[in-house]
Parts: C-alpha cells; structure tokens; sequence
C-alpha cells in the first residue's frame, strides 16, 4: 500500500456527531441509552443508520435475522469483501458507545474514503448485527451467533423476552426481517472497533487496545424450585428456600471465580423471584450465571464446579434444581496477520499501544470462525460499561477510528 498520507485520518466531529445523534433514539434516563434490540427504537436506530449509509453511496442488504449489510463497492467485483461491524442495540441502561462507535466508525471509514477519492480492490462492507446484547433475547449475539452457524434460525425466532414476546415476531413487528439467507455472506476479512469496558488502558494511558485474543464465557440459567408459604408463620425448619438457595449460589459463584484468579470473572446479573411477594417465599427463583476466561480449562473447571455444588446447595435445602446453558463460546484467539495490521497502525499514526484481550464478548467472537477477525479497542473512564454513565472522550473515539481506517485500507487494498 502506498506510504499512507498524513491527512488519511477521519473527521473526528464527524463521528462524534454522528454517535450523539444516534444517542437520540431511544434515550436513557440518565443520559445513556434504552434502545433495546427489535423494539421501535430500535427500528428507528436501523433507519437512520441505512439513510446515512445510503447518503454516503452505499448499498443495503438485509438478512433474516435483520443483520444490516452496507456495501462501498469495490474495484474487484471477485474480491470477498471486507466487513467492518459492532452492533446498534443497547443494554437497557446502556451506554451512547458500546456497539455504536463500531458501526459508526465504520460510515465514518467509508465518508472519508468518499471524501479522499480512494477506491479499494475488495468492497467493504459495514454491519450492525442484530441483538448482539443478549439483554432482552438471550443469548448475546444472537445474529452474528445464527450466520456463523452457531443457533439455528429457529432457535433464535423461538427465544423469549421476561414478558413472553418472541424474538422472530418482534423482528417481523418492526419490519427488519430482510430477504437474505443468513450466513450466506463470504468475508475476506472482519473488523470491529469496541470500547474495551474495562479500567486498562485508562489504567496504563494507552489509546489503543491491539485485542488478540477473547474471553471464553458460559451464561448458565439456574431455575430453582421451593415451596412458596407465609414468610411469617412458616417455621424455619419447615421451609423449602429457593431464595436462600439462590443466595448460596451467588455466593458460591463469587469464590469459584475467586479461586481462579487472575484471569476469570463470574456473577449474576439477572433473577426473577416467583411470586415475588413480600411475605410469601418464593416457589420459583431463576436467575443466570456469567462465568468467564481466556482459559478454556478454567472455564470448563469452573463451570463443572459450580454446578456440582449447586446441585448440593439445593439437596441440603430440599430445592429442586435445574441448568441450562443460554449462552456460551469458547475463547477467541483473533487472526494474527490482521493483529499486527492494527498495531502498524498505531505505531504508524504514533498512538500509544498495547495488546489486550477482550473481557467482553463480542460479534467478532463468532465471525472469527468463519473468516480472519480482529478487534481495535478504545479506553472508556473508569472502564466503566453496562452503564448509563459510560463515558469516553473525542480524542480515544477518533484514535481507534483511525486505526481501523488504515487497518482497513491495508486488507482491502487501495487501488491507483
Ligand atoms: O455480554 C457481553 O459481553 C456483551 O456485552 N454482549
Ligand atoms: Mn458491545
Ligand atoms: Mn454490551
């Protein structure tokens, strides 16, 4: 590729804009963002993402899992394209930057090769893959987890929110079930630039976070059975406790994932009391664990632990016990070649540097088996994410977007 020029960098306003403009849909209360994946807000995020990209002299195309595909064209009509994706979805409190500075980095890469007259052999395509958080439909990456073979269709239509609607009739609903076959789609190439959602590079005064590699992670839904009774009259010894068996659990995760440190994280973020009534204990509790490493040993230990245990928790309490896995993949070790392309580009635009391995899970997780993946990430403050107050500054956005640009540029070729 010819010696980049200095001025091959985006238009940092631009994005920046761009990312509080889309903020706008589907606000938060505390001014982040609830724009939760196939309700309205959602499509209205969709809609204003395809008329930018389409402004810019892009093309759509939509699959059957409402996976957005945008499409510069290429030099080379034989050449696979090269994806650059995040997700628009947010958590319910969400933050303006997660997922969305990845796909919006990716209008910002193609505005600025229109505004550079640069042409490249393979098209680039940019992506906003659908429900990529998990939060209303588990699992998380339901879309890109569907084109990389991971779930069926089906069983992706089939799953349900905490209020019984299923995902395949709200995606028909809002009118983003496109007439693609998913994963038909070829890459040469995937990229996708995240906030890292952790306290490293702030902590190390890093702007760019080279990711090689992935956190493996197993989402595990426990339902626990008790017997629902008078909170009051109920003597202690005659209570079957889901709720305290749950609190057991909790606990138990904690030191599970304490014991295997460094390098593993596990909680709970999510559980439903039945009947979830003051003064009556709960028949039913469920509630999922989020076990994660980059070890694959670790993560099998640790999930093989807590179950085991679990399951004595519940017989000494006389509580029915039951697991199933709602989400998982294995840790990810990203493409090398296209790794040492992101960090060339930081050493290039003299961006501070290090390599990291992603604590969060990701799109880039699943399209790593099927084509050459990699990551750029950014700090955010007080590696704070998950959180309406998630934060990052002008200068982090743009550093990360200009990796990704030359990034980019360096697999799809510039052509002339
Ligand atoms: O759960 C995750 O790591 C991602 O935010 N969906
Ligand atoms: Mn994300
Ligand atoms: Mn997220």
């Amino acid at each position: 590729m010819p010696a980049p020029g200095e001025n091959l960098r985006i238009n940092p306003d631009r994005l920046w804009d761009s990312i509080h403009e889309m903020a706008e849909i589907g606000p938060g209360i505390a001014g982040g963002s609830n724009r939760q994946t196939v309700t309205d807000d959602d499509a209205k995020g969709r809609a204003l993402f395809q008329k930018w990209c389409e402004d810019a002299g892009m093309s759509m195309g939509v699959d059957t899992m409402g996976n957005m595909f945008m499409t510069r064209p290429g030099t080379d009509p034989d050449a696979l394209p090269v994806y650059v994706g995040s997700h628009l979805d947010t958590q319910p409190t969400g933050g303006r930057y997660d997922g969305v500075l990845g796909v919006l980095a990716g209008l910002e890469l193609v505005r600025t090769l229109n505004d550079l007259g640069i042409e490249t052999r393979h098209p680039i395509v940019v992506t906003n893959w659908t429900n990529e958080e998990g939060a209303r439909f588990a699992p998380a990456m339901l879309g890109s987890g569907v084109f990389a073979g991971m779930h069926t269709q089906d069983y992706a239509y089939a799953r349900t929110d905490p209020e019984g609607k299923a995902f395949g009739d709200e995606l028909k609903r809002i009118g983003w079930v496109g007439d693609e076959e998913v994963g038909a789609r070829k890459m040469h190439a995937y990229f996708e630039y995240h906030i890292e959602q952790g306290p490293i590079l702030e902590a190390e005064d890093k702007q760019i976070g080279v990711v090689t590699h992935g956190q493996g992670l197993w989402w595990l839904e426990f339902t626990l059975t008790g017997k629902e009774a008078h909170t009051g009259s109920t003597p202690m010894h005659m209570r079957v406790n889901a709720g305290l068996a749950m609190s057991r659990i909790v606990e138990m995760v904690q030191a599970v994932a304490m014991e295997e440190q460094p390098g593993a994280v596990g909680g709970v973020g999510q559980m439903f009391f039945s009947p979830n009534s003051r003064n009556v204990l709960p028949g039913k509790v469920v509630f999922t664990v989020d076990i994660r490493t980059p070890s694959q040993d670790k993560l099998d230990r640790m999930r093989a632990k807590i179950e085991a245990e679990a399951a004595t928790i519940c017989e000494a309490l006389g509580v029915g016990c039951a697991v199933e896995a709602v989400g998982h993949f294995d840790p990810v070790t990203f493409d090398p070649e296209l790794v040492g392309r992101v960090r060339q580009a930081a050493v290039d635009l003299g961006y501070s540097h290090m390599d990291i391995i992603s604590g969060a899970g990701h799109d880039a997780c699943w399209t790593a088996r099927l084509a050459p993946s990699t990551m750029i990430m950014c700090p955010c403050v007080d590696g704070l994410s998950h959180n309406e107050a998630e934060d990052i500054s002008k200068e982090w956005a743009t550093a990360g977007a200009d990796v990704l640009l030359r990034a980019v540029l360096e697999t799809a070729e510039i052509v002339g």
